[in-house]
């Protein structure tokens, strides 16, 4: 069973019973009454951070079910939700943690969860300014609105694929696609700014050719988040 909390500073928190059933934030340790069914060793968890925010610090704790100290692409990914409620793609949660991963462990510490955390939020904001029309998703008038004021020059052609692609679920020939929620909007922007910083380094003289060869143009496209 789950339940979803919101607040004015982000709607994007998702916990479950089980979570927070055996957690015990006034102690900061694993209440081992409610998971006995689960033995395991309960490393030294500690405290937040001086100057951390409570709040976001009691979040972590929460998602960090193995109590690692840090959050997985799966832990993280059951914390992360969209404004419809469905959770993030594992993709872009894989991306988030690329972005984020300062030490290149893996997985998010503290300080890592606190900035991604802000930069979902300032996200958020984006999205809630080409969301237009108020849908909970961007469509295809939203998307290109987007692209153009982020100054990236894409074809009706080209606006069309990106909308496809980042569609969820399978999408019919007839009819526009459906909107992009919010996770994989975000996941759009980062593909489409990565691209077109690829291709402008190696369109030196900026005509809006370049010249590659196989390996480069493999590099790019496999590089892409
Ligand atoms: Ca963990
Ligand atoms: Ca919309």
């Amino acid at each position: 069973m789950a339940y979803h909390y919101k607040d004015s500073s982000s709607n994007y928190v998702h916990r479950s019973h089980s979570h927070a059933g055996s957690y015990n934030s006034y102690t900061g340790s694993h209440d081992h009454h409610n998971s006995n069914s689960h033995p395991r060793s309960y490393p030294y968890q500690p405290g937040p951070p001086v100057g951390a925010d409570p709040q976001l610090w009691q979040w972590f704790a929460a998602v960090d079910t193995d109590g690692s100290g840090a959050l997985s692409v799966t832990e993280l990914q059951q914390a992360l939700v969209n404004g419809n409620w469905s959770h993030f793609d594992l993709d872009t949660v894989k991306m988030l943690v690329n972005i984020f991963d300062a030490n290149h462990s893996g997985t998010i510490g503290f300080a890592d969860f606190a900035r991604l955390w802000k930069y979902i939020a300032e996200w958020q904001g984006v999205f809630k300014h080409f969301d237009k029309d108020h849908s909970g998703s961007i469509e295809g008038r939203e998307l290109a609105e987007a692209m153009r004021s982020f100054g990236y020059n894409l074809s009706p052609a080209l606006l069309t694929i990106l909308q496809y692609k980042y569609a969820p679920g399978a999408t019919s020939a007839y009819g526009p696609p459906p909107g992009i929620t919010f996770d994989r909007f975000v996941r759009a922007c980062v593909t489409v700014k990565t691209l077109t910083e690829a291709f402008q380094k190696v369109d030196t003289d900026h005509d809006g050719w370049a010249q590659l060869n196989y390996e480069e143009f493999m590099k790019i496209t496999l590089t892409a988040p």
